[in-house]
């Protein structure tokens, strides 16, 4: 598919309008990808977090997404996005498809060209790999977001070759 592409790499040295952060609910900062962005980003992106409104007590629910800027990082904007754990979600699948779709309406929204995401909900929230790349693809190749170059950045060649399989198919 023309406008979906996979590397392998570090999110943070993506050179896109806005990365997605795989966050969780109270949106400052956690491991994984989440720790990556913030320290690559420095104090400025939790502050920017800081200032996203609380809804009942989170500032991100689970399949909603954020937008802030993106302090020392390359892209314009960060979209903090927070897919599902698949051990205790009731409906993973539509939460992870939530998670990517809102991500891409947040950048629609703010006029963004290119976005690059992690592979969400694959490191410490246990979603299989192989559905999740399902999901990532098939959200993503919807013709709405078409005019959006989408980049995925993979953190292992296995992650990697489930996803370029995948979009190979497309
Ligand atoms: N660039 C690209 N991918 C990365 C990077 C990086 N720099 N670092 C890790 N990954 P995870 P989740 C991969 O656990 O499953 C956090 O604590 C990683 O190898 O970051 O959505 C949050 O605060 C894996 O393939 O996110 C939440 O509490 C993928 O990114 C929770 O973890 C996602 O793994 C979210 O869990």
């Amino acid at each position: 598919m023309r406008n979906l592409e996979a590397v392998i790499g570090d999110i943070t040295q993506a050179d896109v309008d806005a990365i997605v952060n795989a966050a969780n609910p109270a949106m400052l900062g956690g491991g994984g990808v989440d720790g990556a962005i913030h320290r690559a980003a420095g104090p400025e992106l939790l502050e920017a977090c800081k200032q996203v409104p609380l809804v009942d007590g989170l500032r991100c629910p689970f399949g909603e997404a954020r937008i802030t800027a993106a302090g020392n990082l390359p892209s314009k904007f960060v979209i903090h996005t927070v897919g599902p754990i698949y051990a205790s979600d009731p409906v993973p699948e539509a939460t992870l498809r939530s998670a990517y779709r809102n991500s891409l309406l947040l950048a629609s929204e703010n006029k963004c060209a290119s976005i690059a995401f992690p592979a969400i909900s694959c490191g410490a929230y246990g979603f299989p790999l192989n559905e999740a790349a399902d999901i990532a693809i098939q959200t993503c190749a919807d013709d709405l977001f078409s005019e959006i170059s989408i980049r995925f950045f993979l953190f292992s060649t296995e992650l990697h070759e489930i996803w370029s399989k995948r979009i190979d198919d497309q």
